[in-house]
């Protein structure tokens, strides 16, 4: 897969990409991100990327013209599929996009500055747009670090353990169970008996019953949207009961 990133700050973006799972997939050649400074293809001695607005107001906004130069070198380079612009404006980015994403051969992420970037050149370029949540940020490039890193994640052969990708919290839409070290200081203390039973089937059994109980208790959300099959209910019913006293849900 290739991911190229439009970005004022391009190393920001390469860089975290460059750790952790996403960096050992770049090191597998399962992926490569390669960024593209806008004002690498600015005009003039001042390399003018950003304009105050028509129409006034505080701020000012991304010019076109670097945009369409930064694009087309990029394009030109070879970056392929859609160009994605990180906007504040943008549908969620969700698991599901994530999968859907990780299943193309490429796209580019367009990271915006300042206010933001000139309409005509998201008309005429951007195919879509992403936001990675309700809070604001100073720029697009945080948002392209987490799309990279939980597109790059989902790669075949990105992660050691193929069991720890389905094992994900959301992978299966609930939340993760609790985990417990074989830590020297604290010994078994605190921990639930079950996992040190060494019986398999109980402790899958508990541990699907905490994911689903902590969904329950923490986001009555995810649960919602769900279809639970009649042993996660019947599980679920029993961590319920277990409880002191239940949280009441609207
Ligand atoms: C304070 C400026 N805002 C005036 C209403 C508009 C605004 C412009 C630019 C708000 C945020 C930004 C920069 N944000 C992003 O580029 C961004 C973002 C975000 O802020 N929140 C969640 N997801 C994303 S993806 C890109």
């Amino acid at each position: 897969m290739r991911i190229d990133v439009l970005s004022l700050f391009p190393a920001f973006i390469t860089q975290a990409a460059g750790l952790g799972v996403v960096g050992r997939a770049a090191e597998r050649g399962l992926i490569t991100v390669k960024g593209w400074n806008p004002r690498d293809h600015a005009a003039g001695n001042y390399r003018r990327v950003d304009e105050r607005p028509f129409g006034g107001g505080p701020g000012m906004v991304m010019l076109p013209e670097p945009l369409e130069a930064c694009l087309a070198a990029a394009r030109a380079d070879g970056a392929l599929g859609p160009l994605i612009h990180l906007s504040p404006q943008g549908p969620r980015f969700t698991q599901t996009k994530a999968r859907a994403l990780a299943a193309t051969p490429g796209f580019l992420l367009l990271c915006g500055r300042y206010e933001g970037v000139d309409e005509r050149f998201l008309d005429a370029h951007v195919d879509e747009e992403l936001s990675i949540g309700d809070y604001v940020l100073s720029g697009g490039e945080l948002g392209a670090a987490v799309v990279i890193d939980a597109v790059g994640r989902l790669l075949d052969g990105a992660l050691n353990d193929a069991a720890s990708a389905v094992q994900d919290s959301f992978e299966d839409g609930l939340l993760d169970c609790p985990h417990f070290t074989r830590s020297d200081r604290l010994g078994t203390e605190g921990v639930p008996e079950v996992l040190l039973s060494g019986d398999h089937a109980r402790i899958a059994r508990w541990r699907r019953q905490q994911a689903l109980g902590r969904t329950w208790l923490r986001r009555p959300d995810l649960l919602a949207r769900m279809e639970l099959s009649p042993r996660d209910r019947a599980l679920l019913a029993e961590f319920i009961a277990g409880q002191a006293s239940a949280p009441q849900h609207p």
